[in-house]
């Protein structure tokens, strides 16, 4: 794989086993990435180191998942002009309503793309998309897998036990 196109960061190492799901898919399309624990609040300097260089270094999406008080998607997007794709995480407390708000309700001119509650999947889905407009390989292979979701749906309903 080459040099990274994605950045997928978290708040916490604590987040890893629902932003891998981001990875995963990322790892579907042979989109490189990288992974890093940057956070809003814990280590404020790095985030915005992050943020601030992440274009210069040759990322083109950066996925951020963050629980509770979730401000990393958007002090991401405060630093800047990658798009953001913010996930929600599900912390016990609030079932992630509070992740989901903290990162969806933006002021406007700082926007983050913010999926649901839990929605890593979707959030490296969605960069793979991002990446395709720009990129008719990659389009191609994206709309070939699109097919096989609708035909595996489609067989999943020939062979539903009535
Ligand atoms: C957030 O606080 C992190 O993104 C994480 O979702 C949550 C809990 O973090 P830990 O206390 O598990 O490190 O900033």
């Amino acid at each position: 794989m080459g040099a990274p196109i994605v950045g997928v960061v978290m708040g916490s190492d604590s987040d890893w086993p629902l932003m891998s799901g981001a990875a995963k898919a990322l790892d579907e399309f042979d989109v490189p990435w990288e992974a890093h624990v940057l956070s809003a609040h814990r280590t404020p300097r790095r985030m915005m180191e992050y943020g601030s260089q992440a274009r210069r270094r040759g990322l083109r999406v950066l996925i951020a998942g963050a629980g509770g008080a979730a401000h990393l998607p958007g002090m991401l997007a405060a630093v800047t002009v990658l798009p953001v794709i913010g996930v929600p995480r599900p912390l016990p407390d609030l079932q992630g309503i509070d992740s989901l708000l903290s990162i969806v309700q933006m002021p406007a001119g700082v926007p983050v793309a913010t999926v649901g509650i839990g929605g890593a999947r979707n959030a490296g889905l969605l960069a793979v998309r991002m990446l395709a407009t720009s990129d008719d390989a990659l389009s191609e292979v994206l709309a070939q897998w699109q097919a096989r979701q609708e035909e595996d749906v489609i067989a999943r309903d020939a062979s539903l036990d009535r």
